[in-house]
């Protein structure tokens, strides 16, 4: 007999979330069937949960997850659409820099997920996507269902945008394929990986049973190191350099890092700058960061220090071409730390212009900035720049972005709080990111529509942690992911929602205003085609709809802060809070500049 597989609620799980969804014990104590063996490869990785939404393809892995795991390790967390399943994990990731594990029904369910695992690939998150196909042996295939929900090459689906997929055609080599799915998803540079069960697979009974396989040995850790002589060249660089500038991009949440890469900046005196884009990697309001974080454009701050500087570190910045081609005239020599062109293929283009680098150190952040450091020994601190940037200061009697933000940053005043994700209209400079969880970067993929998933995804990982979630998702944006509300409610996950309700894909207004100045034509027509409007959608009700509390619709400044006050005690009475906030149509100046700039302009 081996041990019980089934697991009652885990003691230590943070999340608490164990009690919630218990299965009556089934008594499958020994692997029977070709799913069980998936489960227990699940369960070896120790992914703690698995975002779903079910289907018949299959339903042989389902059952092996509820009576013969027990619903524990991993626990299945419902989701309402499959876009919201992945999103949710991509959310988790962002935190915890580990994946967490999705299945989605055949070619349909992956189909719907589709766009979340764009974002997630973009955004360098791992996750383990289980999807299934109907039987691959047409002789098991039930009349018309198994056959519009067979196809001969599913992943090809999902192959421009995963790291790596497989069809395991035995449970031996659906194990195999479940942990080298983890292990590829979790190691530098990170993604999503895709493993389709042939539901015939899964189905079988065991003829014999499985031999064991020593899962950690399958799955061993991993990181690349720096090479010594391109520290030593990266470090006379930077001893030399009189305007040295950092470009902190994509770097993990860990603490140690973040005071790393600031022990650097302070040692070299070098100005930093910061993306929206990514998550926070260096506090925003240190006198050597320079500008405030952009979204859609660079600010001026940011692009006149790019320009200084003669020379640039660049720790896995998104997009060093762009960047250098926004700025213009740049002239400094480039370190790039990046080890991201092990990801890049013929499909997509997210891997950005080709930027020019003098010495490129191929390992991920923190290893180069630890290297560093050790190389350049313990100088003396060079003087700091002194160019914090001030707080926007919200103007007019109308309630704009920059009101919510300010009403909002007040409401959280001291206390611990992550922002998940933050809308389009978000200016950068309104909350101050001091910790490597204050700011979780964007959807990745410009998708619209993963801001509410990522969020729960984030509140997830964060329960219990003592950290709050807050995110500030468009209206278009919540509309489109708004489902993923009742995975927050159903399993227990507080967090605060506040919707930037200016009642437009307002984004596209500006593209087209841009098209009229370009072509003569009335931009006052821009709203045609993008206001959410006549009616305006009751976003609080959507909310309340789905079990959470719903605030609003607010559509004064003198109401915010009370609001929000209210909205952050249901947050810690253990609620899921969404506030509909009726903000004026804008970007920031910076943004709107560019959006709506004429060639000839
Ligand atoms: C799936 C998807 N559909 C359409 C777009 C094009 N698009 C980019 S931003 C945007 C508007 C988003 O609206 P909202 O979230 O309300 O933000 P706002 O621009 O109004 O601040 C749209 C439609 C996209 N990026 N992704
Ligand atoms: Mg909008």
């Amino acid at each position: 007999m081996t041990s019980p597989r089934q697991q009652a609620p885990r003691a230590n799980d943070p999340a608490d979330l164990g009690a919630i969804d218990r299965p009556v014990p089934a008594g499958v104590n020994a692997p029977g069937f070709g799913s069980d063996v998936v489960a227990d490869a699940l369960r070896a990785t120790d992914i703690p949960y698995i975002a779903v939404n079910p289907g018949a393809s299959y339903r042989g892995l389902h059952d092996s997850l509820v009576n013969y795991l027990g619903n524990a390790a991993p626990q299945m967390l419902l989701c309402l659409h499959e876009e919201a399943a992945i999103a949710i994990a991509h959310g988790y990731a962002k935190v915890t820099g580990k994946a967490m594990a999705a299945a989605v029904h055949s070619n349909v369910g992956l189909m719907h997920g589709t766009m979340a695992i764009f974002n997630a690939w973009c955004d360098r998150m791992p996750m383990v996507i289980l999807g299934a196909t109907g039987p691959v042996d047409a002789a098991k295939r039930r009349p018309w269902i198994d056959w519009i929900h067979t196809a001969r090459d599913q992943g090809a689906l999902v192959r421009g945008y995963t790291k790596w997929d497989d069809q395991p055609a035995s449970p031996g080599a659906a194990r195999e394929a479940v942990l080298r799915a983890n292990w590829i998803a979790n190691t530098a540079p990170r993604g999503p990986t895709y493993v389709n069960l042939d539901a015939g697979m899964q189905e079988e009974k065991l003829a014999e049973p499985v031999a064991p396989a020593d899962a950690a040995r399958l799955m061993p850790p991993m990181t690349f190191a720096p090479d010594a002589a391109r520290i030593a060249q990266a470090v006379a660089l930077l001893r030399e350099a009189k305007q040295p500038l950092i470009l902190a991009g994509r770097c993990s949440r860990s603490l140690e890092g973040w005071n790393a890469r600031v022990t650097l900046a302070e040692r070299l005196g070098a100005q930093v700058v910061t993306d929206l884009k990514v998550s926070a990697a260096f506090p925003t309001d240190h006198p050597l960061h320079a500008g405030a974080p952009g979204m859609i454009a660079l600010p001026a701050d940011a692009i006149a220090a790019i320009r200084k500087a003669d020379v640039i570190l660049s720790l896995d910045w998104l997009d060093p071409a762009g960047t250098f081609k926004t700025a213009g005239d740049v002239t400094a020599k480039v370190i790039q730390v990046s080890v991201d062109h092990h990801l890049h293929n013929g499909w997509s283009m997210d891997y950005q212009g080709l930027p020019p680098v003098d010495v490129f150190l191929a390992c991920e952040p923190e290893a180069a900035v630890g290297a560093l450091l050790a190389a350049l020994g313990e100088d003396k601190s060079r003087p700091a720049a002194a160019n914090a940037h001030d707080l926007p200061v919200p103007a007019g009697d109308k309630l704009t972005v920059d009101h919510m933000a300010a009403a909002l940053r007040e409401a959280i005043k001291d206390r611990e709080a992550s922002l998940a994700h933050v809308s389009l209209s978000w200016n950068g400079a309104s909350i101050p990111f001091r910790h490597p969880l204050d700011y979780l970067g964007s959807d990745g993929g410009g998708g619209v529509g993963g801001g509410p998933g990522i969020t729960v995804g984030a509140a997830l990982a964060l329960k219990g942690t003592g950290r709050m979630t807050v995110s500030i998702c468009g209206d278009g944006d919540f509309l489109m992911g708004v489902t993923a509300i009742w995975t927050a409610t159903h399993y227990r996950i507080p967090l605060l929602m506040v919707v930037a309700n200016n009642r437009s894909f307002f984004n596209d207004e500006l593209h087209q205003e841009r098209v009229a100045r370009m072509r003569h034509r009335p931009i006052e027509n821009r709203w045609v085609g993008q206001r959410i409007s006549e009616p305006d959608i009751d976003i609080a009700a959507m909310a309340r709809a789905q079990g959470a509390q719903g605030f609003g619709p607010v559509e004064s400044i003198a109401d915010l802060a009370a609001v929000l006050r209210e909205a952050i005690a249901a947050v810690d009475a253990g609620e899921v809070a969404v506030v509909d906030v009726r903000v004026e149509p804008g970007y920031t100046a910076a943004s709107t500049a560019v959006m709506t700039r004429v060639k000839s302009e």
